[in-house]
């Protein structure tokens, strides 16, 4: 139902410890009370509580000032499952996309699950190794493809009853996997998000289309990237499942597992108990966090 959000909800700020955020009122996935104004037209009156939401540093924009303030934009919420989607070729997988996004997931508390598409394009069966990795860290990790369909009736099956969140790199995939869940959806195949010169990318709302009953979509066009909002470099390392158990052995509580003495992270790494591939993930994700957040 078209509903209109009152300007009251509009201009909303959220001061945390000094520092103003922005929050985005409505978003979707929020549960909201609505007033009939019409027969197919409401006004949002109240916006519940969120059960989790995902979000992510708001992009630059070219010629703001940002006097340190960060702005947090929110993406969807209520949310249930995040689906990282990738590709083995065509793009080229890349662990480290899938590594962001899980630190994303982690952090907002969402079940992450991790789709490898383009299963077709890979003949040496080369993706075995990341696969396996994936799995052992306890993701639940699906291998398909839209051309022999290897993997999609799982899928269906996690899906089923849950609000689930596409992401991933342009080209891998989604719309297409979308389209051989759910036909009658029609998503346009091949496009890619257009981004202008400036590097400003255009703004294209997620939208939640209900494709069962219970059973909810969230497409994400349009937005490549996410870089997690609001993580300290020494809380980092929770967002990476397996470092979790090493974490408390390390000598000092606010170790950022890069260069600190007697890091317990960085001995399973060398004993070969910590993927080394995921460390240098992380230390790529701690190297983008500034230093100067205070929350
Ligand atoms: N070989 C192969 N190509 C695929 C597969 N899935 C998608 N594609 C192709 O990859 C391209 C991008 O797909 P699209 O669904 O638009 O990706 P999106 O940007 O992630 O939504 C299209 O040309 C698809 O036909 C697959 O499983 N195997
Ligand atoms: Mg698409
Ligand atoms: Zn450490």
């Amino acid at each position: 139902m078209r509903c209109s959000l009152p300007g009251k909800f509009k201009k909303e700020f959220q001061l945390k410890k000094d520092k103003l955020y922005h929050t985005d009122i409505a978003v979707v996935g929020d549960m909201v009370d609505i007033k009939l104004t019409d027969n197919d037209a409401g006004v949002i009156t109240k916006i519940h509580p969120r059960k989790n939401y995902l979000s992510r540093k708001a992009p630059r924009l070219r010629g703001a000032s940002y006097r340190g303030e960060r702005l947090e934009q929110i993406i969807a919420a209520n949310i249930d499952n995040l689906i990282i989607v990738s590709s083995i070729h065509e793009p080229e997988f890349n662990n480290k996309v899938i590594d962001r996004l899980l630190v994303a997931g982690e952090s907002s508390h969402l079940n992450c699950i991790i789709i490898i598409n383009k299963a077709d394009l890979d003949d040496e069966d080369e993706i075995k190794n990341w696969v396996n990795l994936y799995k052992d860290l306890g993701y639940q990790t699906f291998i398909t493809s839209i051309i022999t369909k290897q993997g999609l009736p799982e899928l269906n099956e996690t899906l089923l009853g849950k609000k689930n969140i596409f992401w991933g790199q342009s080209g891998v995939g989604k719309s297409s996997i979308l389209n051989c869940l759910y036909p009658f959806l029609n998503l346009k195949v091949g496009e890619i998000s257009y981004y202008s010169e400036k590097g400003i990318h255009t703004t294209v709302t997620s939208t939640m289309i209900k494709v069962e009953d219970d059973t909810f979509i969230i497409d994400t066009p349009g937005i490549r990237e996410i870089d997690p909002f609001g993580i300290r470099k020494e809380d980092l390392g929770h967002y990476f499942i397996e470092f979790s158990e090493y974490i408390p052995a390390c000598r000092f509580n606010t170790c950022t597992h890069h260069h600190e003495p007697e890091c317990a992270v960085i001995e399973a790494v060398e004993n070969g108990e910590i993927n080394l591939h995921r460390y240098e993930s992380y230390l790529r994700i701690l190297d983008t966090i500034e230093e100067d957040i205070i929350f």
